[in-house]
């Protein structure tokens, strides 16, 4: 019957008809498909870093960095079993890598952040430069780099990865390959574009001669100088209620993010501060770097110590209490939802 309901029985061979034919009706998933408010599968968690670091310790008896290629415990999300996802964007993971071992020269699609948990003096090397590792450094390894990394010293390196593959994976656009030794051949001096880039200054006709490095010049972010940069402004400015004091890492060839798909902030709450609920469209992952306190992410309690790692998923609100100066690094998908034009936050 044109224009009219169609009886119940009608409805169900109706439906039993068009599925023959790769066909569904949209009026049955219209509100989940676009529901009112965000409303992530993923869930609240933290991995509590001892526990964490024992395991990765025993997966260090039981296989290589070379023969692993990279010897990761993926940090998946326990409302996304079967993902490897920490949210429904990027992915996340915590890497071990042994004194003398070396993890094998690759480059793919997906970009990557490193950011050091324990460990001095290994390296992550990125098309040819060495990066010497310190705790709590930010190291990228932007999409189609190539990057090996290696341990050279007396004691293990471990460190926490952060990268887009879930996003990557969706927009079905993955590549890898293996370069054919396990180390890439050194062309710079260790911090040589962080001395071109980091500084700001800007070569004139760029002298880099390194083409790969066209729109990703930056790649270590110290921690001695962030950190610096936090201290001086809590000690001269009142903290944002909502973040305390906070910065975004940039890419200084243009102030934006730090890579096309991943954005990477520092922040310092001060001691005996509880930050106001807020609530943002993009999934955060943080590490803590120094203190105590306690996040409360949509009403329950997650207690904070050095080196814990938290993901706080799309649109749960997030309160902080820093029982100490509490000094933390996120990374999450803003820069991407920043340049769809998606991005909400909601100061509650
Ligand atoms: C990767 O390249 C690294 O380079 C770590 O350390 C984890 C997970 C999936 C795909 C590539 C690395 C990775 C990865």
């Amino acid at each position: 019957m044109r224009g009219g309901t169609e009886p119940m029985a009608d409805m169900q061979s109706f439906k039993d008809d068009i599925a023959a034919c790769q066909l569904t009706p949209l009026w049955e998933v219209l509100h989940n498909l676009v529901p009112a408010q965000p409303s992530s599968p993923a869930k609240p968690h933290i991995w509590s870093y001892p526990v964490a670091r024992s395991h990765l310790m025993r997966a260090g008896e039981l296989i290589t960095a070379e023969q692993a290629e990279r010897r990761v415990l993926i940090l998946e999300n326990p409302g996304l079993p079967g993902s490897s996802a920490i949210t429904q964007s990027l992915y996340a993971g915590l890497q071990l890598v042994l004194p003398g071992e070396v993890a094998p020269c690759h480059r793919h699609a997906q970009s990557a952040l490193r950011f050091v948990l324990e460990g001095s003096g290994a390296h992550t090397a990125v098309n040819g430069e060495k990066v010497l590792m310190e705790p709590f450094d930010l190291i990228l390894t932007p999409s189609g780099l190539w990057h090996d990394h290696g341990n050279e010293t007396a004691d293990p390196v471990v460190w926490l990865d952060g990268l887009d593959i879930p996003l990557i994976q969706m927009l079905d656009c993955s590549y890898a390959e293996r370069y054919n030794e396990n180390m890439f051949p050194v062309t710079r001096e260790p911090g040589d574009t962080r001395h071109r880039y980091g500084r700001n200054l800007r070569p004139v006709r760029r002298t880099d001669h390194d083409a790969a490095l066209k729109d990703q010049p930056l790649f270590h972010y110290p921690f001695a100088e962030w950190r610096e940069a936090l201290g001086t402004m809590a000690s001269s400015t009142a903290p944002d209620a909502y973040d305390g004091h906070k910065y975004e890492f940039i890419n200084p060839l243009h102030g934006g993010a730090t890579m096309k798909t991943i954005s990477c902030f520092c922040q310092l709450i001060p001691k005996g501060m509880t930050t106001l609920p807020h609530r943002s469209t993009d999934g955060v992952i943080y590490t803590v770097c120094e203190g105590e306190g306690t996040a409360r992410i949509s009403h329950q309690d997650y207690p904070l110590s050095p080196q814990d790692v938290l993901v706080v998923p799309s649109w749960n609100s997030l309160e902080i209490e820093a029982a100490d100066d509490l000094v933390l690094f996120s990374f999450s998908d803003k820069t991407v939802q920043d340049k769809l034009g998606v991005w909400r936050e909601e100061r509650l």
